[in-house]
């Protein structure tokens, strides 16, 4: 489907698209023959990509999608899949979208999926870790580990659990059914479904209006929802950002300049707020 908006490849890679417009990240899994799914050399590029959207002040929000009207992402490829994971073009078996998985948690910008068709297996992992899921009106939802030789008891049941509530994610584990957009709404699991044709411009509408909102506010929301599930590794990257907050104080260069300067610090000039 055409798109609406001017987007500027910001990267070439092999398996993924990288594109920027206006403030907003792109990440397009781009392989249709296997429904978008991915290959630890697909992961890895998207890892740099994510890499890259961290490090930009440009960026202020991330969509990950899929090519074409079919699939978001139909999980690992079962064609490169080994014994201790997928086979790299090195050989070497991996499991490296739980890798991904942690970048998206870490990015301190909101990531929204861009659901285009199926949602199934690691690729519903992938939409269920994403912060915000935009699907359209043909997309499809459902794990299929139990009946296809694999599972991830990691963000993609317990954080799935969150979304849906602990019976709703057993059954979508243990029973491994499909779900229409709408269904998945019901749930809990999707903010938005729309029309396939609508679908670009909502999530870039929604975009938009997140970045008129402050990218600190919105960046400590992120933070504070996560630490809530992801134990000390959470509660890190909120420490870490309200070390970045600090840095920004006065109180804080005054610690640094009394250094520098080789005499005491006087930090009784700042505020004591109740
Ligand atoms: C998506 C489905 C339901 C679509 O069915 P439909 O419409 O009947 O189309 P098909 O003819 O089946 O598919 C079209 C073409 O696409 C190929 N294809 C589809 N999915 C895959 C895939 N995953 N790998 C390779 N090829 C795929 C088809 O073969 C077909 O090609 P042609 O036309 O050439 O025959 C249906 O396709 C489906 O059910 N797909 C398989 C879904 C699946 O089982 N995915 C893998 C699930 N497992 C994982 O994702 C691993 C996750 C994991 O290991 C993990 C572990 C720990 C922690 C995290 C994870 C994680 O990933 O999150």
């Amino acid at each position: 489907m055409e798109s609406k908006f001017s987007w500027e490849t910001i990267k070439e890679y092999q398996d993924i698209k990288f594109e920027f417009f206006e403030g907003i990240a792109k990440i397009t899994i781009n392989r249709p023959e296997v429904y978008n799914a991915f290959r630890p050399e697909t992961n890895i590029e998207m890892i740099d990509a994510m890499d890259i959207c961290r490090e930009r002040q440009d960026v202020r929000v991330v969509i990950m999608t899929g090519t074409g009207d079919k699939a978001f992402c139909s999980g690992g490829d079962q064609n490169v899949k080994g014994k201790g994971g997928y086979v790299g073009e090195d050989g070497v078996p991996r499991l490296n979208v739980l890798d991904l998985h942690k970048r998206i948690r870490s990015m301190p910008k909101p990531v929204i999926a861009m659901v285009n068709g199926y949602a199934i297996g690691g690729g519903h992992v992938l939409h269920v870790v994403c912060d915000l899921t935009i699907a359209s009106d043909n997309a499809r939802f459902g794990q299929t580990g139990p009946k296809v030789g694999s599972f991830d008891a990691g963000f993609g049941s317990s954080y799935l659990a969150r979304h849906v509530g602990q019976k709703k994610a057993r059954e979508i584990w243990f029973l491994c059914q499909q779900y229409t957009a709408k269904e998945a709404e019901e749930m809990g699991m999707v903010n938005k479904v729309v029309p396939l044709e609508q679908l670009e411009e909502t999530t870039v509408e929604w975009c938009r209006i997140i970045m008129m909102r402050s990218p600190m506010a919105v960046r400590m929301i992120k933070r504070g929802l996560n630490a809530e599930l992801d134990g000390q590794a959470g509660i890190m990257e909120m420490a870490g950002d309200a070390t970045l907050m600090f840095y920004l104080m006065e109180e804080a260069q005054e610690g640094k300049n009394a250094f520098l300067e080789k005499r005491d610090p006087d930090f009784n000039k700042y505020p004591k707020f109740p």
